[in-house]
């Protein structure tokens, strides 16, 4: 296993439809374990494949909080929203591509989820709390959106002028 870099925005990667994963072979089971180790590693609790450059439907995730809790590390390839709550809930979100900006979102409080795992076996569960929340996230990731496409223009030009911003002394400091 290994960490991968993690895209900062603004890059093109991140606002890119995914491609579904056509067959779940060594090299995606490779990319679900990196993408793990990456998330934990951040640390941050849930991790979309576009935000390590590549562009597949496939993502990470374990909301577990609790302390001394059993960790629960979820692949979900080819996830797809199958049912979504009329009730909405509020959470302040962050981003591990739009490092130290929060800010609340508003989504369906709960939503039916089906996915292919890394042995190919098909699941459908639903998800409330913060794991609801956190598959939307990450499903918006696939689909090249971010969590600061709700904010308001202002909002959101303020947040990417501060990314620009960070990925230039970032490159400057590695130089
Ligand atoms: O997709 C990502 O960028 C990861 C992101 C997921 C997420 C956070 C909040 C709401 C919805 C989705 C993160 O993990 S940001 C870091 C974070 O939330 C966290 C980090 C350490 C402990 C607990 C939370
Ligand atoms: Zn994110």
């Amino acid at each position: 296993m290994s960490l991968r870099p993690i895209l900062i925005h603004h890059y093109p990667r991140l606002k890119t439809v995914a491609d579904a994963v056509p067959e779940v072979d060594d090299t995606i089971r490779r990319l679900a374990d990196d993408m793990l180790e990456t998330m934990y590693d951040a640390p941050g609790i849930g991790l979309a494949a576009p935000q390590v450059g590549v562009g597949k439907r496939l993502l990470v995730m374990d909301c577990v909080k609790e302390e001394g809790a059993a960790p629960r590390p979820m692949v979900l390839i080819n996830p797809e929203i199958t049912w979504s709550s009329d009730d909405l809930n509020v959470y302040e979100e962050g981003c591990l591509s739009i490092p130290e900006q929060y800010a609340d979102v508003e989504r369906p409080a709960e939503v039916r989820v089906k996915w292919t795992d890394v042995d190919g076996k098909d699941h459908e569960e639903q998800f409330d709390g913060l794991w609801a929340t956190c598959v939307q996230h990450e499903i918006d990731h696939l689909d090249g959106k971010l969590f600061i496409d709700y904010l308001k223009p202002l909002k959101r030009q303020l947040i990417t002028r501060k990314m620009v911003k960070l990925k230039k002394e970032r490159a400057r400091e590695g130089a």
